[in-house]
């Protein structure tokens, strides 16, 4: 008879290797001592703490998966989940901060970047000295990024880039930028550019007052004319399988992180329900409350091994964009779900900051609309079934 563990169900454990579980050990270390105290006060006063970037990048948990000699840890696509999943564990705006850096700014630097672009950006931004954003969304290109209007302009020595990002994660601190333009050198089609701080003509005014998210801070790159050298241009990629094969890494990612943060929610509705008295027992003795704990636990079962699978495949150079929109819509819905029912079960003291549950539902709200909108994702798998295009 095997033993059953509530917090480990499908034993997750014993199917990591011990460089994935080493991994795991020391971002959980990091979440506990050094996020996990953060958290509260800077989601209240929607403060980001460029700091966590070079701690992050101390640990090697920037780009973990990027080869040791461009500064990363070499590590594999699952122990890059399982990073997600326990930094999302105290909060999606942290989770957001690592894997922009990781698989939005890192991963097309080394997947599409020359040498020099390697050598130049990599190994600043795994240590966190450097910070990075990534420019797809604009005002009116958001779900379709397709109808993008940022142009990039062939001059003499490089390119002027005009246009405008919104909604752009880490860009009012970024000191790099990974831009994606439709270029008239390369018949209109779009083309990745690494922009720097300090560039004339680049601004990344922060956007204010976000109800979710508060701890990872977001903005806008106005770009206008701003001159690049040659230098600038990723050189080995075209179109929108650019920006989409950086997507699929952090939407692998995401899908991991969405059940950490619900993991969090159903260890602080259990011990809630432990712990607080009503009608004369613990309300965890009750079972509509223990019917919602069960549904938790086995959504959160099912979203892991899912992200498990994925992540294994992925690492064999077997997975297809669709498995990933498969879970990364469902475990954010999950997620989400799993937050609000977490929330109705504290009752009042569920909509205090102290207890995180509110918190993680205001974030998953966030996840659930970027790196592919939650019915965007059901498009991408109801073409993928029907053979018929729905956008
Ligand atoms: P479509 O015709 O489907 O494809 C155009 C070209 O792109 C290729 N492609 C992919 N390649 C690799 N991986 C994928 N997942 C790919 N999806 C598409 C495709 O093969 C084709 O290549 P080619 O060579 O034939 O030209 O394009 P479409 O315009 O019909 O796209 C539709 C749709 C809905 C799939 C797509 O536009 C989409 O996914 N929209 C959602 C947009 C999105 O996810 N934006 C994210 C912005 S970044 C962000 O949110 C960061 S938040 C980070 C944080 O803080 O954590
Ligand atoms: P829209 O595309 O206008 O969608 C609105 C609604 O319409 C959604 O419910 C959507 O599902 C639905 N919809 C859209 N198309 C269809 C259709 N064909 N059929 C049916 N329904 C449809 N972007 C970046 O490039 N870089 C970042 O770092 C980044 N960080 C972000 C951080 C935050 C906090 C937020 C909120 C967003 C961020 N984004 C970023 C942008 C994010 O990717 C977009 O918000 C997302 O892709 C959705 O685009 P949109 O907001 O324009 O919504």
């Amino acid at each position: 008879m095997g033993r059953f563990s509530w917090e480990d169900p499908f034993l997750l454990d014993d199917q990591l290797t011990d460089d994935e579980r080493m991994v795991r050990d020391t971002a959980r270390a990091y979440c506990d001592d050094k996020l996990a105290p953060r958290i509260t006060d800077a989601f209240a006063h929607e403060h980001t703490d460029p700091e966590i970037f070079r701690e992050m990048g101390g640990l090697g948990l920037l780009g973990p998966t990027v080869p040791e000699e461009y500064g990363g840890v070499g590590a594999s696509y699952v122990a890059y989940g399982l990073v997600a999943r326990e930094v999302e564990r105290i909060d999606s705006g942290y989770r957001s901060m690592m894997s922009v850096q990781s698989s939005l700014v890192m991963y097309p630097i080394l997947a599409y970047g020359s040498e020099t672009q390697k050598r130049r950006f990599l190994p600043k931004l795994a240590t966190g000295e450097w910070i990075g954003c990534f420019g797809l969304t604009e005002p009116d290109a958001g779900s379709d990024p397709g109808g993008m209007m940022t142009r990039a302009r062939k001059t003499d020595g490089g390119y002027v880039l005009s246009g405008s990002k919104t909604w752009i994660s880490n860009s009012p601190i970024a000191d790099v930028f990974v831009i994606w333009a439709k270029s008239d050198a390369h018949e209109g089609k779009i083309r990745g550019f690494v922009l720097e701080r300090g560039a004339k003509g680049l601004e990344t005014p922060k956007i204010e007052g976000k109800l979710s998210l508060r701890a990872s801070i977001t903005g806008m790159v106005m770009m206008d004319e701003v001159e690049v050298g040659e230098d600038a241009l990723l050189p080995d990629v075209e179109g929108l399988k650019g920006p989409f094969g950086c997507l699929n890494r952090a939407r692998y990612g995401i899908s991991w992180g969405a059940m950490g943060a619900a993991e969090f929610c159903l260890h602080a509705a259990r011990q809630y329900g432990l712990d607080r008295k009503q009608f004369g027992t613990p309300l965890a003795g009750r079972q509509l409350y223990q019917k919602k704990l069960a549904d938790m636990e086995t959504e959160i079962a099912l979203g892991l091994q899912a992200s498990l699978r994925v992540g294994r495949l992925m690492d064999e150079g077997r997975f297809a964009p669709e498995m990933v929109s498969l879970i990364k819509r469902n475990n954010v819905g999950k997620a989400l779900d799993i937050a609000r029912v977490a929330r109705d079960m504290h009752g009042g003291n569920g909509i205090s900051g102290e207890y995180g549950v509110m918190r993680h539902l205001m974030n998953l709200e966030t996840v659930n609309t970027y790196e592919g909108a939650h019915d965007v994702h059901a498009l991408i798998l109801g073409r993928a079934i029907t053979g018929l295009s729905a956008f």
